[in-house]
């Protein structure tokens, strides 16, 4: 298995917006390793191509999530520069079928690494907590797929928009706030923050375990999404959706 092979074959479908088959139809005996190989050189081809390693994303940390895509493990993904939308636009001529969900982004002040790695350090090198929303765009047909094939395909990560107003960590409960979601008006989702692994928190811990195992750390600076609170829903040109985050405020994302 040629691993940079399948990584710039994946690369170009994420550059391009076009879907493809599934990697694990042709490369059965891909293991999540190897997925996580073929992420990172794929990834790598973008930012030597001029994006930049801004962050990482967590990704099924919720029941909901997981059987949504049939996939029963969270997995991690790497967020660059590009994705981030700084106007509150989402231009879907380029992707394939944008999904969106609301999330919590942690911004941390100090590194974060190894395998004893506890709530509480997570704490300590929080500087803020964002109320965000993901847009995901998984390249594979339908949305469908393995978690080795989505593994590869870094996490379905398309684009990521924060809110305006960062929060202390210690503003509130994040476990206890609630969220809903609406399209033109009419919420579709609703969920509350325990539904990311009981704790939004525990997703930045569970990340730097997954990470160390790499050789890997979130660094001073770098944003962490923690994971999908409700399901991602679909959406369309003309679409507005609204986020409204309890205490929080609300975000808003126009489609185009
Ligand atoms: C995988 C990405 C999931 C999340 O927050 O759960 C994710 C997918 O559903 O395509 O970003
Ligand atoms: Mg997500």
């Amino acid at each position: 298995m040629d691993l940079l092979q399948i990584a710039k074959h994946v690369a170009d479908h994420q550059k391009n917006g076009q879907e493809m088959d599934k990697i694990s139809l042709s490369h059965p005996n891909m293991n999540v390793e190897h997925a996580y190989e073929i992420q990172k050189l794929s990834m790598d081809q973008a930012i030597n191509n001029g994006d930049r390693l801004i962050g990482w994303k967590m990704g099924l940390t919720s029941k909901a999530k997981q059987l949504s895509v049939g996939v029963e493990e969270a997995i991690y993904g790497r967020l660059t520069s590009s994705m981030e939308l700084t106007e509150p636009t989402l231009h879907i001529g380029n992707l394939i079928h944008p999904r969106v969900e609301p999330e919590f982004a942690f911004i941390l002040n100090k590194e974060l690494k190894g395998d004893q790695i506890t709530v509480r350090d997570v704490w300590m090198a929080t500087e803020c907590i964002f109320p965000a929303i993901e847009v995901i765009d998984s390249r594979y047909r339908n949305f469908s797929f393995t978690l080795e094939d989505v593994v590869a395909d870094n996490a379905s990560s398309s684009k990521f928009i924060l809110g305006n107003q960062a929060f202390s960590p210690y503003f509130t409960s994040w476990d206890k706030v609630g969220v809903s979601m609406a399209r033109n008006g009419e919420t579709v989702q609703s969920g509350v923050g325990a539904a990311v692994l009981d704790h939004p928190v525990k997703s930045i811990v569970e990340l730097v375990k997954m990470l160390d195992r790499e050789g890997f750390s979130v660094k001073p600076g770098m944003v962490v999404l923690a994971g999908g609170i409700t399901e991602a829903i679909n959406v369309y040109n003309g679409d507005v959706i609204e986020v409204h985050y309890d205490q929080l405020g609300t975000l808003k994302l126009y489609v185009e």
